[in-house]
This record gives structure tokens, C-alpha cells and sequence, in this order.
């Protein structure tokens, strides 16, 4: 399976730099380089600012770095269909514009979940037959409203209970019609659109690949559609997740969620990544460390998504900590972006892993090539900067050219930039840390107050730019 190409998305934003840390220069956002990846990189728009009840910075922001948009309550059924077959497109269609304006990939959520139901539904909760028109209904509705525009929706949303691995019960589409609501939901979306991407989509997916947990009940019901020949295309893996380091009883982890890409890879089915935030209890004191582990996982999650083929979205659930729903689910500061707006440890971290990433050219080499420094091997699971550098013992990188004829090469310690009249050069640690920054660089730098560790150096000339991943003995 292959990526899905980005060709449709064209990039009209101004990049203005809005939310780029003073390491990032203005053309450098996280869009441009998902781009770069075969990649979706995107956040929600909160429901705050389809009321327009948002800074603009707030607006810059998102269009700046984002390529893909999910409505945070716009498109649910309780706001589109408010009353029974009368429909309200006005917040989603303000949505579509924006994300057309920006060339931005639109998702839709979501069209069959037990919340966010409006009243009227229940009325008819006892009557299987008029359920089941009444969802029919809102999916012809709905999708076909935005045939073409929507390129893929959540047609069923959390229809898993949370602790046991069977059905939720307490939903009205179960309880009134049976699981074969499912089936039926993505048999309707598809014929309402036939060219959206269909996902099903759940929380607590993270949480290992086995009979006993939600990702291995619903790998064995994908199976059955797969079978069946149920429209599915995809899984979205919410991914609302707690830091494991000040809260020890959070058992998901990014290991499971790439197990589960890989059992959906075989049977053709991608894994998205829909809802992330990682957050941390209420009320605890968030140090700066914590904040920069909190980057590590956010890291962690996206390189599933850049490396596992059939992975191409990385949604994150909010923009900044300051209009996030976390804190209903008694967590803080969650998100890549402050309370000012300004981005967070987990903002460099990603921005640097985006950036460096380099897919894997012959897989049979992973793990063995160690001579050259620029270590292209980027598939482990967890990017383990000190068994690599432990297995690496030079300490000296090839000459790589770059744009307009720039050259770095690095000897011992010495860093030797040529083809530029004068440069900046940055490190940075593989959490996307600053560590060492130089400009006005001629000819060569010393890095020797850069400690041992794997690192990214990025040289800058005028637009040229070459970025390269380091060992540093
Ligand atoms: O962020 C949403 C919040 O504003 C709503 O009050 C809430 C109501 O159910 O839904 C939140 O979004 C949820 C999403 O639709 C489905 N997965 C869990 C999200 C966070 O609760």
C-alpha cells in the first residue's frame, strides 16, 4: 500500500510563521514537511471558532501548520439534523470553505454514535424499523450534502464498550436496531459518496492487540466486514492518552497502536490517527521536563504514522491547551501549542521528526548500516537515540550537497559548511531541543560543547537549507 498522494492539496496559506519557535524559520511548518512525508498533519476547529469567539493568531495558527480539518461538534447529528429531516449545514459548510481556502483535506465526524444524539431520536427507540430510517435518512442527508467535499467521515463512532471487549450497550442505534446498524451505516455512506474514505473510529485503541482489549475485538470485527464486503476503508485510533510518567495506572502505549496498523495492513485497511492529545492530571504541576517527555510521545505516535504504509493521518484534538475539552476528563495541557498560543516541546518535537525523516530505502539494511553518521536507518519502533549512537563509532559524515550547490560535512567535532557565503547553523537534540545555534557560520563551526547523542543539524543559507541527522561521539 502506498501513502496517499497529497497532490489535491494546495498550499495557498500565506506562511507567515505565525506559531514557529524562533528555531523555525517562517517557511518551515509542520504542513509543509507532512507534505514532504506523504502525510496529513492537522488539528480540530474548536467550536469556539465557528462562533468566531477566537483570537486571529488562533486562525493563523491552524492554517499555517495544518493541512487536514475535523469539525470539533459541527458535523455531529445533533447539529446537523436538530429536528427530525431538517438539516443545518451552516457550520460545516463555513468549515469546507475554510479547508478550501487552504487547501486543506476535509474530515467528517461523525454520523452513527450513541452521543450527541438530539432528543427526537429517542422517540422512536423502541421501533427498529423507523430507527433504521431515521439513521438512512440522516447518512443520505448528510454525506450527500457534502459529496465531493467531505473526503472522509467517521461513520460510526465508540459503538465499543469501554472496559469489555463487546458492543456498548447504552446507545440507541445498538439498543434499537443491533450491531447490524454498523454494517448498514457505511453500506448507506458509501453509496452516498462513493469516493469518501469510510473509517470507524474508537478510543482506547492503544491499549494492546488482544481478545481481552478493544483494539482485538475490533480487529476480528473489521475482519468480518473485510469478509463481507462491508465499505470500510479505515480505523481512527482517537488516541486520547494520559503521560505515563505521572500517571502510572495509563496503560496505552505507541508500540500497540503500531501492532494494530500492522494487522489492519493486512487486510488492507489504513489507521489514522484522529483525536490525539496527551495529557496530564489535573491539578499536578507540569514541569519543563515533563512537558519535553510529553514531546517524546507525541514524537512516538507520529512515527507510526510515518512509517507504517498504510498510516497517513496524524489529527491532533485542539490546537492550543487554553480551548481544549481535557479538562472535562480531569487532564491538562494536552496539546502542542500553550496557553498564548506559543508551541510546546512537543511542537519542536514533531517539527524535527517531520523534518528528518527519511523513509527507509532498502529494508533489509535496517539496523546493520552504521558507517556513515547521517544513519538513514529511521524505522525502529521507538527512535532509541543511545543504542544507536552506541552502535555507531565515527563520528564523521559523508559530504551531502544540498540546494543551490550547499555542502556539510562533518570531522570529529568540526562542522564544515560549503557553497554558502555565510550560514546559520542549529542542532537539535532529537526531541527537536535547541542544543547549539551559530549564525554568520564561514567555512566551519566547532561543535564541541555538543555533548554525545544523536542529534539533527540543519545548516541555513539565504532559502537553501539541508538538514541531516548526526551522531556525536
Ligand atoms: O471536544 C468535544 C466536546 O466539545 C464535546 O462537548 C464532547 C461531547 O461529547 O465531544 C468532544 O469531542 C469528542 C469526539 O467527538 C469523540 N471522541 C471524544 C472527543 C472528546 O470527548
Amino acid at each position: 500500500m502506498r501513502k496517499q498522494t497529497l497532490a489535491g492539496v494546495v498550499f495557498s496559506a500565506a506562511l507567515l510563521g505565525a506559531g514557529i519557535t524562533d528555531a523555525f524559520a517562517a517557511d518551515e511548518t509542520l504542513r509543509s514537511y507532512a507534505e514532504k512525508n506523504g502525510i496529513y498533519i492537522g488539528a480540530i476547529l474548536n467550536s469556539q471558532w465557528f462562533g468566531g469567539g477566537l483570537p486571529s493568531q488562533y486562525e493563523q495558527v491552524h492554517k499555517t501548520q495544518f493541512n487536514i480539518v475535523v469539525a470539533e461538534n459541527e458535523m455531529k447529528f445533533d447539529a446537523t439534523e436538530p429536528s427530525e429531516n431538517r438539516f443545518n449545514y451552516n457550520n460545516g459548510d463555513k468549515m469546507v470553505r475554510y479547508a478550501k481556502q487552504n487547501g486543506m483535506r476535509v474530515r467528517g465526524h461523525a454520523l452513527a454514535w450513541h452521543s450527541q444524539v438530539p432528543n427526537w431520536v429517542n422517540n422512536y427507540k423502541n421501533d427498529k424499523k423507523k430507527l433504521l430510517s431515521v439513521l438512512k435518512n440522516h447518512i443520505d442527508n448528510v454525506v450527500g450534502h457534502w459529496k465531493g467535499q467531505v473526503d472522509e467521515w467517521d461513520v460510526v463512532n465508540e459503538a465499543i464498550s469501554n472496559n469489555e471487549p463487546q458492543w456498548r450497550g447504552f446507545s440507541v442505534w445498538y439498543q434499537g436496531i443491533g450491531p447490524e446498524f454498523i454494517d448498514s451505516a457505511f453500506v448507506w455512506a458509501h453509496a452516498a459518496d462513493p469516493n469518501a474514505e469510510l473509517c470507524y473510529n474508537d478510543y482506547n485503541l492503544e491499549q494492546g492487540v488482544n481478545p481481552k482489549a478493544k483494539a482485538g475485538f475490533l480487529l476480528e470485527q473489521v475482519k468480518r466486514w473485510v469478509a463481507n464486503g462491508i465499505p470500510i476503508h479505515c480505523v481512527g485510533s482517537q488516541t486520547h492518552v494520559e503521560d505515563t510518567t505521572t500517571d502510572k495506572h495509563f496503560i496505552g502505549s505507541p508500540d500497540s497502536l503500531r501492532s494494530l496498523a500492522r494487522e489492519l495492513a493486512k487486510l488492507n485497511i489504513k489507521l489514522k490517527i484522529t483525536e490525539l492529545d496527551i495529557g496530564f492530571k489535573s491539578g499536578i504541576n507540569v514541569s519543563k521536563s515533563d512537558l519535553e517527555r510529553q514531546g517524546q510521545t507525541f514524537r512516538q505516535y507520529l512515527d507510526i504514522i510515518l512509517e507504517e504504509p498504510n498510516a497517513d493521518t496524524y489529527l491532533i484534538w485542539g490546537v492550543s491547551d487554553k480551548w481544549s475539552w481535557l479538562g472535562g476528563l480531569n487532564r491538562q495541557k494536552g496539546l502542542i501549542y500553550d496557553d498564548n498560543l506559543k508551541p510546546k516541546p512537543a511542537f519542536d518535537s514533531i517539527m524535527v521528526r517531520l523534518q528528518n525523516f527519511e523513509p527507509p530505502q532498502d529494508t533489509s539494511k535496517q539496523d546493520t548500516t552504521v558507517s556513515d553518521t547521517t544513519v538513514t536507518d529511521t524505522t525502529k519502533k521507538d527512535t532509541a537515540a543511545t543504542d544507536t549512537v552506541g552502535q555507531d563509532t565515527t563520528i564523521s559524515i559523508a559530504k551531502i550537497v544540498g540546494p543551490a550547490g550547499l555542502s556539510m560535512q562533518l570531522n570529529g567535532h568540526t562542522l564544515s559548511v560549503k557553497g554558502a557565503v555565510s550560514a546559520r547553523v542549529d542542532v537539535f537534540d532529537m526531541q527537536g531541543r535547541p542544543v547549539f545555534s551559530a549564525k554568520n557560520v564561514k567555512g566551519s563551526v566547532d561543535l564541541k560543547d555538543v555533548s554525545e547523542g544523536l542529534y539533527v543539524v540543519r545548516v541555513r543559507s539565504g532559502s537553501a537549507s539541508l538538514t541531516k541527522r548526526i551522531a556525536i561521539k
